[in-house]
C-alpha cells in the first residue's frame, strides 16, 4: 500500500486548476454559443449541465489493470498489484474526469479479509462502492472457500455440493458488498455447454432458478439481485442465462429486487438493444448497465467507440423513462471494458465521460416534437429529431461540469502531464507476463 494519490500531481488540485486556466477562456466562450444554440430549442443548457454533473458511472475494479483476449495479455508498467493499488488508480479516474464516484468489485479477484480497511481507505480518495460481482466463473487454486471445480458449472452445475459452494460465494459477495456499502449483487455465470447433448436445458435452468432464489433469500433489506445474461463465451454452444429473455424469466420467478442487467456486448451482433431496454423498463425489471463497446462480440471496447449512436439511443430510452416516472427510475450504471492497448486510466476516463455525453444529447431530444411526429405517423421528422440531439456537440457541457466539481477540463492531457503512470511504474514492480489472457 502507498500514499501515491496524496502526492501525486493528479490529484494536486493547484496543478489541475493551472492546467484548467490554459483552457477556462475557450470553454467559457464555447458554453455561453452552446447555450444560445440550445436557448433556441426552448432548452435551458444549466438544467442539462446540472444533470450531467450529478449521473455517475462506477468504474469496474478488474479494469485498472491491464485485460488481455483468449490468446495473450501485454502487462503495462506500473500495473495495480492489488485491491489498494486498484483503488489508487480509480481514483485518479474520478479525480480528473468527475464521473465515476464509485468502483464495482469483483470478489474473490478482490478478496480482502477486512472489508472495513477497504471501505475507510476507499472514502479518503473520495470513492465509494456500487455493485459487487460474483466470479465463479473460473477455479480458485488454493482459495479454501473453493475445493470444488467450476469446470462443469457453478449455479446450475449437476452436483448439488457444486451449486451450494456456489451459492455460499454469492452470499458471501453480499457480505462483503454489505460492509462496504454496496446494494446490490450482480450474478454472471459462464455455465452452458459445448456439445448439443451435453445439458438438459431445462433442468439446467431450474437449477438456476433453486440456486438464485437460495441467494436471493440472503438479500438485505434494500438491496437488490441483478442477473446479467451473454450469448455465448466460454459456451459456445448453449448458456444457460444467454439473453433477456432467460435473464427475464428468472428474474420474474426470483422476486421483486431480483432485475436484469444489460452488457452492451453481450447481445447477438445488430440486435437492437434499446429495445431490449425499453421491454425490462416496461417490466420493472431493468437492474442497469455494463457499458462497453463491440464489433464483433463480447468485445469489451471502450463505450462509444464503435457506435456512438446506439449507445445514444440507449439512453434516448433511459431519460424517456426517467421523464415518465422520475426519481424512482434509478437503474445502475456501471463500465465493463478490457484495456488490452490502451492505459486503463485513459480509457475509463474517456468511457465514463461518452456515457455522459449519450446521456446529455438525449435529454437534449424534443420529446414532445417527436411524439407529434410518431402519433402522425412522420418517420423521417422523428428520426431527424432524434438525430437533432445526437449530433449536437454537447463537449462544453460535460467539460464545464468537470470543470465545475474541480475535475480536468481535458481529463487525458491533465493525467499525461502528471506522470502518474511513470511515478507508480516506480513503485508497483512489473509482473511476469502469465499465459493467461482475459483476466
Ligand atoms: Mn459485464
Amino acid at each position: 500500500m502507498n500514499d501515491i494519490t496524496k502526492s501525486t500531481p493528479a490529484f494536486d488540485q493547484s496543478f489541475i486548476a493551472a492546467q484548467n486556466a490554459r483552457l477556462a477562456d475557450d470553454l467559457a466562450r464555447d458554453y455561453e454559443h452552446l447555450g444560445a444554440v440550445l436557448r433556441r430549442r426552448g432548452i435551458d443548457i444549466e438544467t442539462i449541465t446540472s444533470a450531467v454533473g450529478k449521473f455517475g458511472v462506477a468504474a469496474p475494479s478488474w479494469a485498472a489493470g491491464s485485460g488481455g483476449t483468449r490468446f495473450a495479455r501485454f502487462p503495462m508498467a506500473g500495473e495495480p498489484r492489488h485491491i489498494f493499488d486498484k483503488m489508487d488508480d480509480c481514483a485518479v479516474v474520478n479525480r480528473l474526469a468527475g464521473a465515476t464516484p464509485a468502483v464495482s468489485l469483483h470478489f474473490p479477484w478482490d478478496e480482502t479479509e477486512d472489508p472495513h480497511a477497504l471501505r475507510a481507505y476507499a472514502a479518503s480518495r473520495g470513492l465509494g462502492f456500487d455493485a459487487v460481482n460474483s466470479n465463479t466463473f473460473q477455479d480458485h487454486p488454493g482459495n479454501a472457500r473453493h475445493p470444488l471445480s467450476y469446470k462443469y458449472g457453478s449455479l446450475t452445475h449437476t452436483d448439488p455440493a457444486v451449486r451450494a459452494q456456489a451459492v455460499a460465494h454469492n452470499v458471501r459477495c453480499i457480505e462483503l458488498g454489505e460492509a462496504l456499502g454496496s446494494k446490490a449483487l450482480t450474478v454472471w455465470i459462464g455455465d452452458g455447454a459445448n456439445f448439443p447433448g451435453q445439458q438438459h436445458f431445462g433442468k439446467a435452468f431450474e437449477r438456476y432458478i433453486e440456486s438464485v432464489q437460495a441467494v436471493y433469500a440472503k438479500l438485505p433489506a434494500g438491496w437488490q439481485l441483478f442477473l446479467e445474461h451473454k450469448m455465448y463465451e466460454p459456451a459456445f454452444y448453449a448458456t444457460v442465462i444467454q439473453d433477456w429473455g432467460s435473464s427475464l424469466l428468472a428474474a420474474q420467478a426470483v422476486g421483486k429486487n431480483c432485475k436484469c442487467l444489460v452488457d452492451l456486448g453481450h447481445h447477438a451482433p445488430n440486435v437492437n438493444i434499446e429495445m431490449i431496454v425499453s421491454r425490462l423498463i416496461y417490466a420493472d425489471k431493468l437492474a442497469g448497465f455494463h457499458f462497453n463497446d463491440s464489433k464483433y462480440g463480447d468485445d469489451d471496447l471502450d463505450a462509444g467507440v464503435i457506435d456512438p449512436y446506439r449507445l445514444f439511443l440507449i439512453f434516448n430510452e433511459l431519460v424517456d423513462a426517467e421523464r415518465n416516472q422520475g426519481a424512482g427510475f434509478n437503474p445502475a450504471y456501471m463500465l465493463d471494458q478490457s484495456h488490452n492497448v490502451t492505459d486503463p486510466i485513459e480509457s475509463l476516463m474517456t468511457s465514463a465521460a461518452e456515457v455522459q455525453r449519450a446521456y446529455a444529447q438525449a435529454m437534449l431530444v424534443d420529446r414532445e416534437a417527436l411524439a407529434a411526429y410518431q402519433t402522425n405517423n412522420d418517420p423521417l421528422m422523428a428520426s431527424q429529431t432524434l438525430k437533432q440531439a445526437f449530433v449536437t456537440d454537447v463537449q462544453p457541457i460535460l467539460a464545464t461540469a468537470r470543470l465545475r466539481k474541480a475535475a480536468a477540463i481535458d481529463p487525458v492531457a491533465v493525467y499525461r502531464a502528471s506522470g502518474y503512470r511513470a511515478a507508480v511504474a516506480r513503485l508497483r514492480p512489473a509482473k511476469p507476463s502469465g499465459g493467461g489472457g482475459i483476466v
